[in-house]
């Protein structure tokens, strides 16, 4: 193996998002700049020497290009084995469990997890921590300012290595080991639930499954999990290969986008429970028959049903939600006696709760929920954590909420998304809320009494650090909230997030239609902020 030191120079352009770095392929292709931002990574940690590394991916288009790229960099830069999921496959949750159960220094992983794929889609890498988890913004902020002073990165020679076969190689003095993708977290998960009556349920023929892997990463995870381990019939996984531009769809599990899905569940012959997971793995859908969760909504059940799950049957330490998602667990954890936190979008803010044990539970509005058992929200885990509680109480998923409901009250939730708005527009907006927000406490618009205005910071209850600028928060005199952020995981333009809460504790009352229920709030939310003079759209893109 012959050492290679590239001279190259900073690229603009490579700040890592809300979870990781998200650009389009074209640019991902352009000559140094994946190896820049690898080096930038490399160049952030210490320690490494001799250690190992975890790489894998979500399989779409130039995964396993960028794939060569990092193993030939990591034994350049001194790393003594990587560990690579067969074909480059690795979901998010599987990449967490991987890094924790071989004592990885750390991994890297290859997702724009719910944007599109394919040679005109989107590519994406992000940096993992040894503890499984999302790089802390200490460290994302580091490798920042490496891709803005870069001069030269260490590759090799060598030739690549052949991914499709599990088993070990060489590359120069640093061991490649292609390992089962789906082997380390499968086992993980049945140590959790109960997959004997899992599997009771799923093979008794009552009862039926649709599980969309949306042609992404869960494909193979589905497989060998519903239906070689717990014996669920092969129809139960719809788009189960994993493709590189996952069939030209969206994979975000999102009544938009997970279309096939929703025409199975609103069927006349619907199965009794669907699910879908986005194109990393890390998210989920839940849909029962002619009946959609909210994430928000799926979190407070979750909480609320542990003591059903044999991995949680000992209670939770406590739970953590993002910002932006509704309150609808806060209540269950009232009545279970634990701390509920409130932290700023994205999975790492959780990582130092869960690491000091804090928190059990977590879960965020985007359809992302996980728990102690990895460092990312985990897709396939929330399905299982459903069918385990489907399974022992018998009752359908409408059942279930409906009854939550009757117990804790109704959190209407709705999140509009305004998709590719032009940027200086979206700035604009932002900064006009940012200004009005010392004047609206004490107004009174349509009837509404605004009660507090301000922009969201998180002080890390385990390290002390600050995270400001997290999101404009209007509440309301009767409890009522609306939230603005921008995406800081899209491409194009910038992406406006309205996010819309209103607590409705009367049973009377719950039957409502979500867009109805939310009604006065959508409106005061463009007084508020003017988001369709501004922003030039009548409609929000996606509803959630
Ligand atoms: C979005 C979601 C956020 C999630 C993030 C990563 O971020 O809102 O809750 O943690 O995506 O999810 P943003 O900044 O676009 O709102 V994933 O599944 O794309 O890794
Ligand atoms: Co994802």
């Amino acid at each position: 193996m012959n050492l290679i030191t590239t001279p190259t120079a900073p690229i603009a352009g490579q700040r890592p998002g809300t979870s990781g770095l998200r650009k389009k392929v074209e640019v991902f292709k352009q000559p140094g700049y994946l190896e820049n931002f690898v080096q930038s990574i490399f160049y952030a940690l210490e320690g490494f020497q001799g250690q190992t590394l975890v790489v894998g991916g979500d399989g779409r288009f130039h995964n396993d290009v960028a794939i060569q790229t990092i193993v030939r960099m990591a034994a350049a830069n001194g790393f003594g084995r990587v560990l690579v999921g067969q074909r480059g496959i690795l979901s998010t949750p599987a990449a967490s469990c991987v890094i924790r159960k071989h004592a990885a220094f750390g991994g890297i992983i290859l997702s724009a997890s719910h944007n599109p794929g394919g040679p005109d889609g989107d590519f994406g890498i992000k940096y993992n921590t040894g503890n499984g988890g999302p790089a802390p913004e200490k460290i994302t902020e580091a490798i920042y300012a490496n891709t803005q002073r870069i001069a030269r990165y260490l590759t090799t020679d060598t030739p690549d290595v052949d991914l499709g076969t599990q088993g070990s190689s060489q590359v120069g003095a640093m061991q490649v080991v292609v390992i089962d993708s789906v082997a380390d977290h499968a086992d993980l998960l049945a140590s959790l639930f109960d997959f004997e009556r899992i599997g009771a349920l799923l093979r008794g023929g009552a009862f039926r499954l649709c599980f969309d892997a949306m042609h992404a990463v869960t494909g193979p995870y589905a497989h060998e999990i519903f239906i070689r381990r717990l014996g669920a019939p092969a129809a139960s996984v719809i788009n189960g290969v994993p493709l590189p531009d996952f069939g030209g769809g969206h994979p975000d599990p999102n009544p938009t986008y997970a279309e096939d899905l929703i025409k199975v569940m609103f069927a006349s012959d619907a199965p009794d429970f669907g699910a879908a997971s986005d194109g990393d793995g890390d998210r989920n859908m839940i849909v029962g028959r002619r009946f959609i969760v909210t994430p928000s909504d799926s979190l407070a059940v979750l909480a609320a049903n542990a003591h059903f799950v044999p991995g949680y049957a000992a209670g939770l330490k406590g739970v953590a939600r993002s910002m932006p998602t509704s309150a609808a667990v806060d209540r269950v954890a009232e009545k279970l006696g634990i701390r509920c936190y409130e932290t700023p979008t994205g999975w790492k803010f959780f990582g130092n709760l869960l690491d000091a044990g804090q928190v059990t539970l977590c879960g965020e509005e985007s359809a992302g929920t996980g728990s102690d058992h990895v460092r990312e929200k985990d897709g396939v885990w929330a399905v299982l954590f459903w069918l385990n509680i489907l399974a022992v109480r018998g009752e359908s998923v409408e059942t279930i909420l409906r009854d939550h409901w009757r117990t804790y009250g109704r959190n209407y939730y709705s999140r509009h998304d305004y998709e590719g708005v032009d940027s200086a527009a979206a700035n604009g907006l932002v900064a006009h809320l940012r200004e009005s927000l010392a004047t609206l406490p004490g107004q009174v618009i349509d009837g509404a009494t605004i009660a507090s205005a301000d922009d969201f910071s998180y002080t890390d209850p385990v390290d002390g650090s600050v995270s400001s600028a997290q999101g404009i928060r209007i509440g309301l005199a009767d409890g009522s909230r609306i939230v603005f952020r921008l995406s800081g995981t899209g491409t194009e333009g910038a992406t406006l997030r309205v996010y819309l809460e209103r607590f409705e504790p009367d049973p009377a009352q719950h039957a409502v239609e979500t867009q109805k229920a939310l009604a006065p709030l959508i409106a005061l939310a463009d007084r508020l902020a003017g988001i369709k003079a501004r922003t030039g759209r009548d409609a929000p893109t996606v509803i959630t």
